[in-house]
C-alpha cells in the first residue's frame, strides 16, 4: 500500500519535510483546493488567484520530478470541500498504510491534522516545516529563559547560528548589531527611476485560475485587473534577482518611506513567495550578504533585509505558536469599536488611508509602514476591536497566513497583547506620517491643525488615544514624554481634542 503525502498550500517546496525521506515510486502527493481554505475568511481574490495557480504550478513540478500527484480541484464537483473532507476520499481512492504531512501554518489546521490518525486508523506522522530556522522547542527554550521576548536578543541568536554578516571572529559586521537607525529617511521625490517589481503575464494556468477565482469570489475584496504575481519558483527565483540588482542597495534607507503612486517603493515584494514555499528564506539572505560582501549594497541595506527575515518572521512566528491559540482574542486595551467601512473600499478623505487601502484593494499588498503606521495606527488610534482588524489583515495581503499576519496585528500594530511583542504602543499622529511620506501635501486636511474642520485626525486620535489609555499606558516610560506634553495642557485644550476625536469617531461608518 502506498503513502499518502497531502501538501499543503503553503508548503510548495520540492524538498519540504514531509517528502525528503518519502519513495515516489511508493507514494502519492496530494493537493487539494477546498472551499473551506477559501472561505474561511473572505480572502482578497488575488490572493486566493496566487495559490491556486502557484499550486497547480507546483503539481506538475512535482510529477516532473517523478511523483505521483492527486490533486483535487476546487470546481470539481465530489469535491468534499475540507482538507479532512478530501484526505478521507483519498485514502478510500489508494488505501494508503500511513500518512506523512508537514504541520501546517495555523492552530486551525494543526487541529485537524492531529485528529487524522484516530479518524482513520492508519498512521499519521506529522513532520515538523524545517523552512523555518527556528523550531518550536528552540523557540520555547529562549523564551523559557526570560521575561521579556524581545526581538533584538532573538536576532542576535539568529545571526551567530547562522553566520550571517559576522566577522570571523564572530562579532556582527561594522560592529554593530542594528543599524535600524539609518533606516528612517523621508522619502525622495518620486521620479521615474525609481524600481518597480518585475510583472508576470498569466499564463493558460493562470488564466483559469482567475476566470475561477472571478466567478466564484465576485463578493471577496479586491481586484484580479492588476494580478502581477510570480506563481512558479523560476519567476520568483527572477523577481528576487531583480529585487537584489535594483531594490536592494536602498533598501535600508528607505524602509520606512511611502509614496502616493509608488506601492512597492524598495521593497523585495516577496513575501507572497517566501510564505508559500517558492522562495527559501535563508537562501535570499545568503544571497543578500553576497551582494553586501561583493561591495554592491551598503551594510545597513543588508543588514536591515536580513534581520526582517531571520529576525521578524522567524520571531512572531515563535510568538505565534509559543503564545497558544488564545493570542488572537487578546485586547489589552478593551478595544471595541467596529471597523470602518473604508477599510473595504477606500473611500475616505484621509488620503494616507485612501491610498494604503487602495493600494490594497489593488495589488494585495502594502509595505510594512503602511501596514503599521497607516492602516494599522488609525485602528489603534481609533480603538477598533482587534478580532476585526485581524480577520482584514488575514484576508486582503496575498502574504497572509495566521502565523505571521496575528502577531503583527494583534502584538506589533494593536498592542493588544499588552506588551509581549513590542515595548510600547506604535501610535503616531499626523507629524509623524507627514514627515515619512508625502500624503498630506495632497489631503483635504490640514495636518498641522488639531481642531476644527480641516483638522487631520490623526492628531485628535493620538491625544484621545492616550487619554483614554491613560490608566494602562501612562507607567510605560517609552511614552512618558507623550504623557506628560498632554498633562501639560489646559484642561481646555484637553476636553476640546477630546470632543474633536468624539465627533470623528462618532461619524465612522461600518460596513
Ligand atoms: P520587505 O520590506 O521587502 O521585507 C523583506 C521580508 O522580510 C518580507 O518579505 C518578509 O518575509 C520579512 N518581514 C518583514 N517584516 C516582517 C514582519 N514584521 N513580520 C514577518 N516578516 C517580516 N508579513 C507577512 O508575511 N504576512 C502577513 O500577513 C503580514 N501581516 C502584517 C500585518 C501587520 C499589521 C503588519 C504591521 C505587518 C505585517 N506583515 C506581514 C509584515 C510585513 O509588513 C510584510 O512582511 C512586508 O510588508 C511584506 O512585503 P515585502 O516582501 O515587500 O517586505
Ligand atoms: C490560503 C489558502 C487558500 C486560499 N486556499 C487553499 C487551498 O485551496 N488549498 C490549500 O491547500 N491551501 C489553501 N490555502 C492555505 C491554507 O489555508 C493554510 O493556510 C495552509 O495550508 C496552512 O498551512
Ligand atoms: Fe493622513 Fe492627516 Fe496627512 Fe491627511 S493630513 S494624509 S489624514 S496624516
Amino acid at each position: 500500500a502506498p503513502l499518502l503525502i497531502p501538501i499543503l498550500g503553503d508548503q510548495l517546496t520540492p524538498g519540504i519535510a514531509s517528502l525528503r525521506n518519502a519513495d515516489p515510486a511508493s507514494s502519492i502527493l496530494l493537493m487539494m483546493e477546498v472551499a473551506d481554505e477559501t472561505t474561511y475568511v473572505r480572502h482578497h481574490k488575488a490572493k486566493i488567484a496566487f495559490i491556486l495557480s502557484a499550486m497547480r504550478h507546483h503539481a506538475d513540478r512535482l510529477r516532473a520530478l517523478g511523483w505521483t500527484v492527486d490533486y483535487v480541484k476546487l470546481d470539481q464537483p465530489e469535491n468534499s470541500g475540507s482538507f479532512t473532507g478530501e484526505v478521507a476520499r483519498a485514502v478510500a481512492r489508494h488505501r494508503p498504510s500511513a500518512i506523512h504531512v508537514t504541520e501546517g501554518g495555523e492552530w486551525r489546521v494543526r487541529a485537524m491534522l492531529e485528529e487524522w490518525e484516530g479518524r482513520f486508523g492508519i498512521p499519521v506522522t506529522i513532520h515538523e516545516d524545517d523552512r523555518f530556522l527556528c523550531s518550536h522547542a528552540e523557540f520555547d527554550a529562549w523564551a523559557a529563559a526570560r521575561q521579556q521576548l524581545r526581538m533584538e536578543f532573538f536576532y542576535r541568536d539568529m545571526r551567530r547560528r547562522t553566520g550571517l554578516l559576522l566577522t570571523e571572529e564572530g562579532e556582527p559586521e561594522g560592529g554593530q548589531w542594528n543599524f535600524d537607525a539609518e533606516n528612517r529617511k523621508p522619502p525622495p521625490r518620486r521620479d521615474l527611476l525609481m524600481p518597480q517589481p518585475l510583472r508576470f503575464r498569466p499564463d493558460p494556468i493562470t488564466q483559469d485560475v482567475l476566470a475561477l477565482v472571478a466567478a466564484r469570489f465576485s463578493d471577496h475584496i479586491g481586484s484580479l485587473d492588476h494580478f502581477h504575481f510570480a506563481v512558479t519558483h523560476e519567476d520568483a527565483q527572477r523577481q528576487q534577482d531583480h529585487f537584489l540588482d535594483q531594490a536592494l542597495p536602498r533598501f535600508g534607507d528607505y524602509q520606512d518611506a511611502m509614496l502616493t503612486d509608488e506601492p512597492f517603493l524598495w521593497h523585495s515584494v516577496l513575501s507572497p513567495y517566501i510564505n508559500a514555499g517558492l522562495l527559501d528564506p535563508l537562501s535570499l539572505c545568503r544571497a543578500v550578504e553576497g551582494r553586501y560582501r561583493a561591495g554592491r549594497v551598503p551594510l545597513n541595506a543588508a543588514e536591515g533585509f536580513i534581520r526582517q527575515v531571520i529576525g521578524w518572521r522567524e520571531y512572531v512566528r515563535g510568538v505565534y505558536w509559543h503564545e497558544g491559540p488564545g493570542y488572537g482574542r487578546r485586547n489589552a486595551l478593551d478595544a471595541k469599536r467596529d471597523l470602518p467601512g473604508f477599510y473595504w473600499t477606500g473611500k475616505t478623505d484621509m488620503h494616507c488611508m485612501a491610498r494604503a487601502v487602495g493600494q490594497t484593494i489593488d495589488h494585495a499588498y502594502a509595505h510594512h509602514i503602511q501596514r503599521l503606521m497607516i492602516t494599522g495606527n488609525f485602528a489603534l488610534l481609533a480603538g477598533i476591536a482587534p478580532v476585526q482588524v485581524h480577520v482584514w489583515y488575514l484576508e486582503v495581503y496575498a502574504d497572509a497566513y495566521e502565523w505571521v499576519e496575528m502577531p503583527n496585528t494583534i502584538g506589533m500594530a494593536l498592542f493588544a497583547d499588552g506588551g509581549l511583542l513590542g515595548s510600547k504602543p506604535y501610535a503616531a499622529g499626523g507629524a509623524y506620517i507627514n514627515r515619512m511620506s508625502d500624503y498630506c501635501g495632497r489631503c483635504r486636511y490640514d495636518v498641522k491643525q488639531r481642531l476644527g474642520e480641516d483638522a487631520c485626525p490623526f492628531n485628535a486620535l493620538y491625544w484621545d488615544f492616550l487619554a483614554r489609555n491613560e490608566r494602562k499606558l501612562a507607567r510605560n516610560p517609552r511614552l512618558a514624554m507623550p504623557y506628560r506634553n498632554w498633562n501639560r495642557m489646559s484642561v481646555e485644550d484637553r476636553a476640546a481634542l477630546r470632543k474633536q476625536a468624539a465627533r470623528f469617531l462618532d461619524g465612522l461608518g461600518t460596513g
